[in-house]
């Protein structure tokens, strides 16, 4: 099998750090290096629990690069309420050894892009480095071959105001960069962002079962997650009275292996900048403005296929066994 060549951008943050776990577990990917925005946490503590991530699954040899430490335009609003003061849970678990790369993320993604083909990127956080780096040198950035970005929202609630979703709330100026550049620019030629957004997210649910379920089959990486998702639980049963915890991010590294696991459509989606609803993606699903469509908009998921996936890849799961126990865990949840 030829592994996809893929930039990981992220912030993390508990759900990167699941979704790092999985990229580095699948065949279909290779991950090239990991850029680090501000986001869920600042960029420093972000590079240490990439790192941290890195030495658990023993591929200290990714790059990880230090990107932009503010928003374009905004003053910078972490999320260390939701991931803890370390990112992780305050799961204190030890330093990495490594540190990150003497070049900034933008300078790498630009590089990276204009010396090799085929490589795409997989947004974890918000979109600060990319803006930047198409800022800097549009006709490279475009050469990107897939753009998947968790963040955003259609139909559903946000989770920083009632219509936005933390990554485009925390940089909206980024995501409208991104988004307008992928409608207006015709270097990207019908390239579309794919959006993973809290539509398909929110049904991503860790719970306890599924927890005991990573135990029992890598005891190891099991007690890890148990380790960084006790805080993300209380916040959780807190304020959403969910037993469990939304783990958005590995969804978007499953949606780019295996297209099979959200479906969606294609529309043109404008992102709000201004006033109470900043950060708010507007999809203009029925084509009202006539624009070039940039987006791909994720609405529905198969939590079963995800799952699966998830527990398979990184737990070593025996698929007949896995296939079973989420039957069991599952019981009328699939295809919401
Ligand atoms: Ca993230």
């Amino acid at each position: 099998m030829n592994a996809r060549k893929v930039i990981i951008d992220c912030d993390p943050g508990i759900d990167d750090a699941l979704a790092l776990m999985l990229a580095l577990s699948l065949p279909q990917i290779e991950v090239i290096g990991i850029t680090v925005v501000c986001g869920n946490v600042p960029v420093e503590k972000g590079i240490v629990n990439a790192r941290r991530v890195l030495e658990w699954m023993g591929r200290e040899e990714i790059p990880v690069y230090a990107g932009e430490r503010t928003p374009l335009m905004r003053p910078y609003v972490d999320a260390m309420d939701t991931h803890g003061e370390d990112g992780l849970g305050e799961s204190d678990l030890p330093k990495p050894m490594g540190k990150e790369e003497s070049a900034d993320a933008v300078t790498y993604l630009l590089d990276t892009l204009e010396r090799e083909e085929n490589v795409s990127i997989i947004a974890l956080g918000p979109l600060t480095n990319l803006a930047r780096a198409y800022q800097r040198a549009p006709h490279i950035f475009a050469k990107v071959e897939e753009l998947v970005s968790m963040g955003g929202t259609f139909r559903t609630p946000g989770n920083c105001s009632p219509v936005a979703e933390y990554n485009y709330w925390c940089d909206p100026d980024a995501a409208k960069i991104l988004y307008e550049a992928f409608s207006a620019d015709t270097q990207f030629k019908e390239k579309k962002i794919h959006m993973i957004g809290l539509d398909v997210t929110r049904k991503i649910v860790l719970t306890p079962n599924i927890l005991e379920y990573m135990k029992i089959t890598h005891p190891v990486l099991g007690e890890l997650v148990e380790k960084i998702t006790r805080f993300y639980f209380d916040f959780h049963w807190k304020q959403e009275q969910v037993i469990g915890c939304v783990i958005n991010d590995p969804l978007a590294v499953a949606y780019f292996v295996d297209k099979t696991v959200c479906q969606g459509f294609d529309a043109y989606t404008a992102v709000e900048t201004e006033g109470i609803s900043y950060g708010q993606t507007l999809v203009d699903e029925w084509d009202i403005w006539k624009k070039p469509q940039n987006s791909h908009i994720l609405v529905k998921t198969n939590v079963k296929a995800f799952m699966h996936l998830f527990l398979c890849a990184v737990f070593h799961a025996n698929e007949n066994e896995c296939d079973m126990v989420l039957e069991q865990i599952l019981a009328g949840k699939e295809d919401s």
